[in-house]
């Protein structure tokens, strides 16, 4: 605390997903310009994440004051649902980041766990955004952190959560893409980003890839559907053999900076490669169950749609993945999953098509709070 009771921040580190969880947060999906038929099918999928995650920690569904009901009646009795007004539903990117501190002595009275408030500004604000009004989901990460009653350290630099991995041992992962695109903090850097990732984060080094994942043009390719870390020294990436796809070429830049890159403790990464589904793109039928008003970015019959398996989340004890109904791809990232996690059981997201079709997937609509 500085002299006014203020919590200094100092000290704090970002926890790797897999170190233990007191939360998981998740938002409702309503807008109809992004969820087709009225929500249902967006809504059905997150339930069905919420329901699977909530066998293995506490899950806390922010639902708006019109949501409310309806999200209680759907959800079980397990999930705890608060109403928060709410722009869209992607609490990796509108929620905080948690960071955590190690006491070194008992008497210490500072607090254990606090979160980061960065800005939001809907995946590139006036520039490519997705959604012109993104005020609510910029007040988000502050009023979790005051249910919580968690200290609030507010960032003005513009960052989601999806574009920053973080192996709990001083590394963080993200692309050039999103993090240096002009349309989230023009003014800065990459060595200014890079100080305050290190600040914040509690990180010593930040593993650049150019670039994430190949339709992922909501999010200007966050690295959450791209590459992940597994445990320090060992990464998940997107991955194709097939040199017609235009992933490849991403996927083999990827792996050529991850292959002569080292962590922050000097460890060389094994690389496991995760075979993308597809290509999956949007149906007619699909397209015709939006309402497009005009508000949100449009989403089109036809457009490549960002499916990875990358994108799944880590609870206590368990790996949340997506499945896309292709079953080769489905069956193999289950496998690859059940080796790189032996002490995890994996459950499969069946309906996860329906959250790709908003832009995203299991991961982006999940924030865990680490333990204290
Ligand atoms: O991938 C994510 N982290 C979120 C995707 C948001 C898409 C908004 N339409």
């Amino acid at each position: 605390m500085d002299l006014k009771g203020t919590p200094v921040f100092h000290g704090y580190r970002m926890p790797a997903e897999w170190e233990p969880h007191s939360m998981c947060w998740i938002g409702w999906p309503e807008r109809l310009d992004n969820w087709r038929d009225n929500a249902i099918h967006g809504q059905r999928a997150f339930v069905e994440v919420a329901t699977a995650i909530s066998k293995f920690e506490p899950v806390t569904v922010c639902a708006s004051a019109a949501q409310w009901a309806n999200a209680r009646s759907q959800l079980p009795k397990s999930v705890r649902v608060i109403e928060m007004s709410l722009n869209d539903s992607w609490l990796r990117d509108s929620g905080p980041t948690f960071v955590v501190k190690e006491s070194k002595s008992t008497s210490d009275s500072e607090a254990k766990v606090a979160g980061i408030d960065w800005e939001f500004n809907s995946y590139g604000g006036v520039d490519g955004g997705c959604y012109i009004d993104w005020s609510f989901d910029n007040l988000l990460a502050s009023k979790i952190l005051d249910v919580e009653r968690v200290p609030k350290f507010k960032h003005s630099m513009i960052l989601e959560g999806g574009s920053i991995h973080v192996d709990g041992e001083g590394t963080c992962l993200t692309t050039e893409e999103c993090l240096l695109n002009k349309n989230r903090n023009p003014h800065m850097s990459k060595e200014e980003i890079e100080d305050e990732l290190k600040a914040y984060l509690g990180v010593k080094k930040i593993v650049w890839l150019p670039r994430g994942l190949y339709g992922d043009e909501d999010t200007n390719g966050h690295i959450d559907n791209m590459c992940c870390f597994v445990k320090p020294g060992v990464v998940l990436l997107a991955w194709t053999d097939d040199e017609s796809d235009p992933q490849y070429e991403r996927s083999i830049e990827a792996y050529s900076v991850l292959s002569s890159a080292t962590d922050a403790k000097g460890r060389k990464f094994e690389i496991i490669k995760l075979h993308i589904p597809g290509p999956l793109c949007m149906t007619a039928e699909e397209e015709a169950g939006l309402v497009q008003v005009g508000e949100a970015k449009a989403r089109c019959v036809d457009s490549v749609l960002a499916a990875s398996y990358i994108n799944f989340y880590i609870a206590n004890g368990a790996i949340i993945t997506p499945q896309f109904g292709d079953q080769k791809w489905d069956d193999e990232a289950v496998r690859v999953l059940s080796h790189t996690f032996p002490d995890h059981q994996i459950v499969r997201i069946k309906s996860a098509r329906d959250i790709l079709l908003g832009g995203g997937n299991v991961h982006c609509i999940t924030q865990q709070q680490p333990a204290a």
